[in-house]
Formats: C-alpha cells, sequence, structure tokens
C-alpha cells in the first residue's frame, strides 16, 4: 500500500522499515508494563516499554544510509548513523507510556529534517516529512510530506489509504491540558469555562497523539498545552511532538502556535530535546485562544 503513495523512493523505504513496528510493540506490550530504572533527558522515569519501543525503531533503522543521525526522547544525545546521510530523524518511541498500564491507545511520532538546515532555518523550511502511528482499536498512519497528507489504517490485511477531512475553523471540542494552571491564570479558566458553556465537548486524552488523531478525526477541535512555573517554556518536545503534529495538522487548516503566539512551523529550534508549549487545531478557535488567553491582538 505504500507504494501507492507519492514519495521519493528513500521515504518510502524508511515508512516500509517502521511499518511493523506498531504491531511489534502490541504485541510485547504486556511484557514490558514496569517502570524501568532509566530516567530520560526531560527527568521522566522511562516505563520499560518506553525503550523496548526505542529499541524496536533503532533496530528498523538499520542500512538506511540516508539517516545521518537520530535523536529520541529516550537517548540523551544524538546518535550518529551515517556520516554521508542527508537527514536528522527525531522521534517519540512512545506518546503517552504513562497511559500503558491502563490499556489506552499511544503513538509513536517522527520528524525528518534536512540535517544541515535543522538549528538554522524556520521548521517549515527544514521539516521533510512528519508522520506518526496512533495505536488505538486499529493503527493508523498519519504522513505529510509536502503538504500532502496521507491516512492510511490497518486492518486484518495491511494498510489500506482512508479519506482525510480539512480541519474547520470552528472547533467543536477541546482538549485542555496542564489544568493546574486554572488556579492561576483566570484567563485560561474564564476561556474554558465560557467554551464549555458554549457547546465545545471537553475530550483530553494525555496523550499527545491520540489528542491530534481525535481533532483530525472530528475535522476540528482545540488542543492547548501551555507552559507553567517549572516548564516555563512548555513540557512537550519541539522536535519530535509539537513540530511533526502542527506540520501534518496546519497542512489541513489549523493552526498551531506557542504560548507567546508564534507560529510553531516559523520557529528555528536551538537544541534537539527543546521544549515547547502548544495551542493547535481550528483557526477560528485559536485565533480566540490567542486573543481571550494569550491578550495578543491580531
Ligand atoms: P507523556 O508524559 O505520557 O509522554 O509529551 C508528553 C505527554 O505525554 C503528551 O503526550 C501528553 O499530551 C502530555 O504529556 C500529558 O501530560 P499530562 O500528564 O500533564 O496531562
Amino acid at each position: 500500500m505504500l507504494s501507492n503513495i507519492n514519495l521519493p523512493f528513500e521515504l518510502q523505504r524508511l515508512l516500509e522499515n517502521l511499518i511493523a513496528v506498531p504491531n511489534n510493540l502490541r504485541a510485547a506490550t504486556s511484557k514490558y508494563l514496569s517502570e524501568s530504572s532509566n530516567v530520560n533527558v526531560h527527568g521522566e522515569q522511562s516505563m520499560q516499554l518506553d525503550l523496548f519501543a526505542n529499541d524496536l525503531v533503532k533496530e528498523s533503522l538499520v542500512g538506511l544510509d540516508f539517516i545521518h543521525s537520530i535523536a529520541s526522547e529516550e537517548e540523551d544525545e544524538l546518535i550518529y548513523m551515517n556520516t554521508n546521510g542527508k537527514y536528522l530523524l527525531c522521534f517519540d518511541p512512545l506518546d503517552g507510556s504513562s497511559l500503558i498500564n491502563t490499556n489506552q491507545a499511544v503513538g509513536i511520532v517522527f520528524a525528518l529534517y534536512d540535517k544541515d538546515k535543522v538549528f538554522n532555518v524556520p521548521l517549515k523550511e527544514s521539516l521533510i516529512m512528519s508522520f506518526y502511528f496512533h495505536i488505538g482499536k486499529n493503527n493508523s498512519l498519519l504522513i505529510n510530506y509536502k503538504d500532502n497528507i496521507t491516512h492510511l489504517e490497518y486492518l486484518d490485511d495491511g494498510f489500506h489509504v482512508k479519506d482525510v477531512n480539512t480541519i474547520n475553523e470552528d472547533a467543536n471540542n477541546i482538549a485542555p491540558g496542564n489544568l493546574k494552571l486554572l488556579s492561576t491564570n483566570t484567563r485560561y479558566k474564564d476561556y474554558i469555562l465560557s467554551r464549555l458553556e458554549s457547546g465545545l465537548k471537553l475530550r483530553y486524552f494525555a496523550c499527545l497523539i491520540s489528542d491530534i488523531h481525535f481533532l483530525l478525526s472530528k475535522a476540528g477541535g482545540i488542543f492547548i498545552y501551555l507552559n507553567d512555573d517549572k516548564h516555563v517554556n512548555g513540557k512537550l518536545r519541539l522536535l519530535y511532538e509539537v513540530a511533526p503534529v502542527s506540520h501534518i495538522i496546519c497542512a489541513l487548516n489549523a493552526k498551531s502556535i506557542n504560548h507567546t503566539g508564534q507560529n510553531i512551523l516559523d520557529l528555528i529550534p536551538s537544541n534537539i530535546h527543546q521544549n515547547s508549549s502548544l495551542v493547535a487545531g481550528s483557526s477560528s478557535e485559536v485565533d480566540l485562544f490567542t486573543e481571550l488567553v494569550l491578550n495578543i491582538k491580531e
């Protein structure tokens, strides 16, 4: 099925090498449900499944000589793969791993960058391809290459192409993260209460990929994860979470900004594990949030 997608040969090979990872992860889940002894670069205790997923992804990349280096949430440093490679591949091998013991959906998210541009130009110019696997009832794969979005879903006999909706300007659901801010940020609290009163449905899964996949599947909504005193720039990871999901949804007419109102895809990153806040989704709703909560007028 991947051969039906219009991708350069190298990018198709990359996806083909990774395509079995979600099912292999699913099959191994019950063996790796405990915490590991490892604390990742973000100061979080890794689950054994985080480390297993990281190994699965790394093993799948062996032999891909166009990959110059990789950066993962579970690796402190950049790992060099091929001196002559062109790309830096950044990934979170298991997004939402804190939910794994509760049998909720999780994700694996990737961003492929031009390795010479990534720290020198805005993300929209260095991102070559973004994709994620959403591992729920079925496995879904969402890909953005050159603003062409492909949505595949795994059924019994392999991946099948599914329709993908443009994201409507108006939101009908709201996924507000980091709600401890409600006690200190009156604007955020008032906004949430008023939007719920206006009829927006509350839908927060605590796994970025699930939240984004929901928003995309419902053709609208808003996801919010603001910064706080502990994470002054936000808790989410720019290069391997926030940038790829922004790259995907913005190609479907959505907006994606940080807590200072900057468009995510206009940012120039400075390091592989950089953190970010995120406000993303239906464009009118992001504009409303910008005005009411960030207090920024267009
Ligand atoms: P997790 O810590 O489980 O890896 O990036 C981290 C992330 O999940 C996101 O996937 C998710 O949106 C967010 O953190 C959840 O944070 P809260 O537990 O604070 O809601």
